[in-house]
């Protein structure tokens, strides 16, 4: 049942992004089809459950598929919305990968009619939209698309990248304000005018082009500055200062605000579109690929204090705190902190030990390595090292009285009440040369 005045909606790709961005344009009363490639995904979202971990998702998607605002297929059908929302990973040169993009394009061109719309959520490199709208004339010449006819266009083409942050993606998807990019300013308005029906943030209309560049600009800002951030800890270490000391005490300055140390950058968003935008200006990049680089060099960083402070204590048992690329949700993709324990975990075996509470079993490259996963409880009893990979609040939460005894490395400073290294009975004091 099309409910009334609402278009109809299909969102290809029903991961991180989509799926939330569906279940929330069908709250908002469209009715969705949501397409995936993996018949389990789409199985799991009609029987009203997730296949992914996000606060609230569960109760949201049960209740739009009770209702019959929301159901998945394999395949697009008719509808007057088209949201695109696939991966677009790069390859091992860093070069941006856009086919999955495409070929969602190609899905839903056969279906495409006047006045359709057609939006591409996924990040993707600066030109992205104009391709799917070439596709769409070549593979539909009686349309006329917008940008290549001199008439009033049958159809809508916008690029408008979402910026939410897992773990608050149902909040942010409904109150971050949007850039709106058309190939056209009518197809901005077109976009808007659905955007509206469910974003209560500001859509801010622009030029597709811009748009994809905003999105990229927005991680590679936020990566440029991690990385600032890291090069300080790695300076900290050679010079034995307390960096969360001195960015604490730095960001007391009014216009000073530097962001937190960690072991690495992880993720499936800032690790990867800074590249995008290399790949695009190769020379006039340096910043931002040295960015990239000292993220990456940190993961190494991390991996060679751990090791020196492990070598120093023969014997002693090592609780890697954590896997997630980041507090307090269950997503292990492209995590530095998985990537440390896992490096650890095949030098020194059974004595490391990893406790991760969102996590029911080890990945898979645990496997063979005899690191286990014990609970927090039993970390803080039986093991002599604690190595802090996430800031979980679990983690955070610890009191001193329950690690005083224990050697810690730290990597995300969440124990600022810690005693430093050389203050700890037994302990060395590091020479790691990041
Ligand atoms: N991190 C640090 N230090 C910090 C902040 C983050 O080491 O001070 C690390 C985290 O531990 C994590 C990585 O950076 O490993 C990324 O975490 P994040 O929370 O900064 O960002 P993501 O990847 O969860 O989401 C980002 C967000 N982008 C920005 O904040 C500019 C989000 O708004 C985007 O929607 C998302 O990427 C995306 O999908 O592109």
């Amino acid at each position: 049942m099309k409910s009334e005045n609402k278009p109809q909606v299909c969102v290809v790709g029903l991961g991180y992004i989509g799926l939330p961005t569906a279940a929330i344009i069908a709250r908002s009363g469209s009715r969705v089809q949501g397409v995936d490639v993996t018949q389990s995904v789409v199985d799991t979202i009609n029987r009203g459950e997730i296949h992914i971990e996000e606060v609230d998702l569960d109760g949201l998607v049960q209740g739009v598929v009770s209702r019959g605002l929301l159901s998945a297929s394999l395949s697009v059908e008719a509808a007057d919305v088209f949201v695109i929302a696939v991966p677009t990973p790069f390859d091992k040169d860093h070069q941006p990968d856009i086919s999955y993009v495409l070929a969602a394009a190609r899905s839903i061109a056969p279906v495409l009619k006047t006045g359709d719309c057609v939006i591409l959520e996924s990040t993707s490199p600066v030109g992205t939209t104009e391709a799917i709208r070439d596709l769409i004339a070549e593979l539909r010449p009686d349309l006329k698309v917008p940008g290549l006819t001199t008439q009033t266009p049958d159809l809508s083409i916008a690029y408008c990248p979402e910026r939410v942050l897992p773990g608050r993606i149902l909040e942010e998807l409904t109150n971050n304000d949007r850039s709106i990019g058309g190939i056209t300013p009518r197809c901005a308005r077109k976009a808007i005018a659905f955007y509206k029906l469910f974003v209560r943030g500001q859509c801010i209309p622009t030029d597709a082009r811009s748009a994809e560049m905003t999105k990229l600009v927005e991680n590679a800002y936020r990566d440029v500055n991690i990385a600032f951030a890291n090069e300080l800890s790695i300076v900290a270490d050679r010079m034995g200062l307390d960096v969360w000391e001195v960015i604490r005490l730095a960001n007391r300055h009014p216009r000073v605000n530097i962001l937190q140390p960690g072991p690495g950058v992880g993720g499936h968003c800032i690790a990867v579109d800074p590249w995008f935008i290399v790949a695009s200006a190769p020379e006039e990049t340096p910043l931002i690929r040295t960015a990239r680089g000292v993220n990456d060099g940190k993961i190494r960083h991390v991996i060679a204090k751990a090791d020196a402070l492990i070598a120093a204590h023969p014997g002693a048992k090592i609780a890697a705190l954590g896997l997630a690329f980041k507090a307090n949700i269950d997503d292990f993709r492209e995590s530095p902190a998985r990537l440390v324990a896992a490096t650890l975990a095949r030098t020194y075996g059974e004595r490391i030990q990893i406790v991760e509470p969102y996590a029911s079993t080890l990945p898979r490259e645990f496997e063979g390595t005899g690191a286990t996963q014990i609970d927090l409880d039993t970390a803080l009893e039986d093991c002599d090292i604690l190595l802090v990979l996430v800031d979980h609040d679990i983690f955070r939460h610890v009191p001193l009285a329950e690690r005083a005894g224990k050697i810690v490395y730290d990597t995300r400073g969440i124990w600022p009440d810690q005693p430093k290294p050389d203050q700890q009975a037994g302990s060395v004091k590091l020479q790691v040369v990041g």
